[in-house]
């Protein structure tokens, strides 16, 4: 039975709309681009044009407020989405706020559905971390929760929804959330978003419970948009799993399907009309940036002689490689951490998966029009995923786009100025951990394993407030990447393959283990609480891969919520 796809009435907007909002940067000037607080779009019926995101600072009174609620989205030339957005943008507004300043966030559920936001990569207290039923109870339609927690640690992070994430943030649930530091290095300060979309469906995914028969299977068929159907049936647990292709590219034995190239790279994305599943298939076939593909990607101005940095954040499920045009430039930060004496780089790829940033950094000293773009080897989307970098007052086209051309990718974890980190590989660990992630096949479909189980059933990190733990990752899955992220604290990666690191230390919140690499991480166990541990391809934590780090003595107040879906 199919679902029953839920219209959204329409309000068109001005066209211009989208075109006024703009691209914002933060300029020599301060705070630009003001956006304002309260920028969602009145209350009325029906679900808006969404605009670009705008930047949203506290407000007189120290908040920032958000609202979720339906809106629609031009991805493409010609494609609208429905989708969920945050004050009617998506990505949502871009989070601003000062190191020192209090993050106060009033948030308003206007959504049909239960939901929570998640601040990635910030280590916040607990029970502001945003999971469901495990550090917080659902928002439910029409209620607010206020987030609230100090901004000590600069960086790049994002905001987005934790329940039944893999559907949610595929909507549009999420947006930028930057700390900036009390002085800028740079005149100029964009934050790029990269998701995928589907063409196929009104949505990137379809609303829960909205007429599913959860008794068949026949809601598996046909060309809907990836992560559909299985997510909105509520109670299936162990069809999770089929939410994704990546998950059918790495089945053992699969390997000889037609369609299942077994490429890990952009697994699946490269001839998604191959793939004639007799499921729902993920087919994601646009690459957005700022929630726009093509032609509507709004260029990025600098002028001759700034200093400009970018930060590259990849909220979707897909691995993107970024090729920067016309200038060589450094790392700065990874997963919002800073970088110290990055070599310059040019003609080299930036390789960013799902729940990582990257910030870089150059010189404006090309004048003319360049492109950031994506060259994810065999997929077609990627053509969509480009910014311009257009010069103020350049008239001339310098850059053209080669988004086939095989480039090397920078090795981002052997990078940078040599020096000690807080952990070592040979110190003393109060806490050691395993974990083998693995691809399988549950009762009902392919599963993302933890040392062979699934959640809620895979064991967790028991630690006490100060141990040093130690995590070794494996990634036993034949072709699935899995990028781990870990909630509430930042960890250290040490080695790959056996190999010490070199360069910076390696601080992170989310690491890309791909298959066959091994991994291993610490950490300091310095921030209470009961925190999830899962991979960010979220399909996968869908189906499985999630484990728990878990305070010895740590009581949540979280009630038990039938509906929670914390994966
Ligand atoms: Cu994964």
């Amino acid at each position: 039975m199919r679902v029953l796809r839920r219209r959204w009435t329409a309000v068109l907007l001005a066209a211009g709309l989208a075109l006024l909002a703009g691209c914002s940067s933060v300029g020599p000037a301060g705070p630009a681009a003001g956006g304002g607080n309260g920028a969602a779009p009145a209350d009325t019926a029906g679900s808006e044009m969404a605009t670009a995101p705008a930047i949203l600072r506290p407000d007189a009174n120290g908040e920032i407020r958000l609202v979720a609620k339906p809106a629609r989205l031009e991805v493409a030339p010609g494609v609208e989405k429905e989708v969920w957005a945050y004050n009617g943008s998506v990505p949502g507004p871009e989070i601003r706020v000062k190191q020192g300043e209090t993050i106060r966030v009033r948030f308003k559920n206007e959504l049909p559905v239960p939901t929570t936001i998640h601040w990635h990569g910030y280590p916040v207290p607990n029970e502001m971390d945003g999971v469901p039923g495990v550090t917080q109870n659902l928002v439910k339609p029409g209620e607010e929760f206020v987030y609230e927690f100090k901004a000590t640690v600069a960086g790049t992070y994002m905001y987005h929804s934790h329940q039944e994430s893999a559907e949610q943030v595929d909507r549009g649930l999420y947006g930028a959330l930057v700390v900036e530091e009390p002085e800028s290095a740079y005149d100029r300060d964009f934050a790029l978003i990269l998701d995928e979309w589907t063409k196929a469906g009104e949505s990137n995914a379809e609303p829960a419970g909205t007429g599913m028969d959860h008794g068949s299977m026949g809601g598996m068929s046909g060309p809907s948009s990836q992560g559909t159907e299985a997510q909105g049936m509520q109670g299936m647990q162990g069809m999770q799993g089929m939410q994704g292709m990546q998950g059918m590219q790495g089945m053992q034995g699969m390997g000889d399907m037609p369609g299942m190239s077994g490429d890990t790279k952009n697994d699946g994305m490269g001839s998604p009309q191959d793939m004639s599943m007799p499921m729902h298939t993920m087919q994601y076939d646009i690459f957005t940036i700022n929630g726009k593909s093509g032609s509507l990607v709004q260029p990025l101005t600098v002028k001759e002689g700034e200093r400009v940095r970018i930060r590259l954040i990849n909220m979707g499920y897909l691995r993107h490689d970024l090729h920067l045009h016309g200038h060589s430039f450094t790392v700065v930060a990874r997963d919002g951490q800073p970088v110290a004496g990055g070599r310059p780089l040019k003609d080299q790829l930036i390789s960013i998966a799902p729940g990582e940033r990257v910030d870089i950094a150059f010189a404006a000293d090309n004048p003319g029009t360049w492109y950031l773009e994506a060259h994810d080897a065999g997929a077609a989307a990627a053509s969509g995923m480009k910014v311009a970098i257009a010069y103020d007052g350049a008239s001339q086209q310098t850059g053209q786009p080669n988004e086939t051309a095989k480039l090397p990718v920078v090795d981002l974890l052997n990078y940078g100025q040599d020096e000690q980190g807080p952990f070592t590989l040979d110190q003393e660990y109060d806490v050691q951990y395993t974990m083998e992630l693995g691809t399988g096949m549950g009762e009902n479909g392919v599963i993302y394993t933890i040392n062979g189980k699934t959640f809620p059933d895979t064991p967790p990190i028991r630690v006490k407030e100060g141990d040093l733990v130690q995590v070794r990752i494996v990634n036993r899955s034949p072709t699935d990447e899995h990028p781990m992220h870990l909630h509430g604290h930042f960890f250290q990666v040490l080695s790959r393959n056996g190999k010490p690191l070199t360069g910076a230390p390696v601080i992170k919140d989310t690491l890309n283990v791909k298959p066959g690499e091994e991994y291993v991480i610490a950490f300091r166990a310095d921030n209470p609480g009961n925190w999830v541990f899962h991979c960010h391809e979220l399909h996968h934590a869908a189906g499985g891969m999630v484990t728990q780090v878990l305070y010895d003595g740590y009581v949540s107040n979280v009630q038990p919520e039938p509906d929670a879906r914390p994966e």
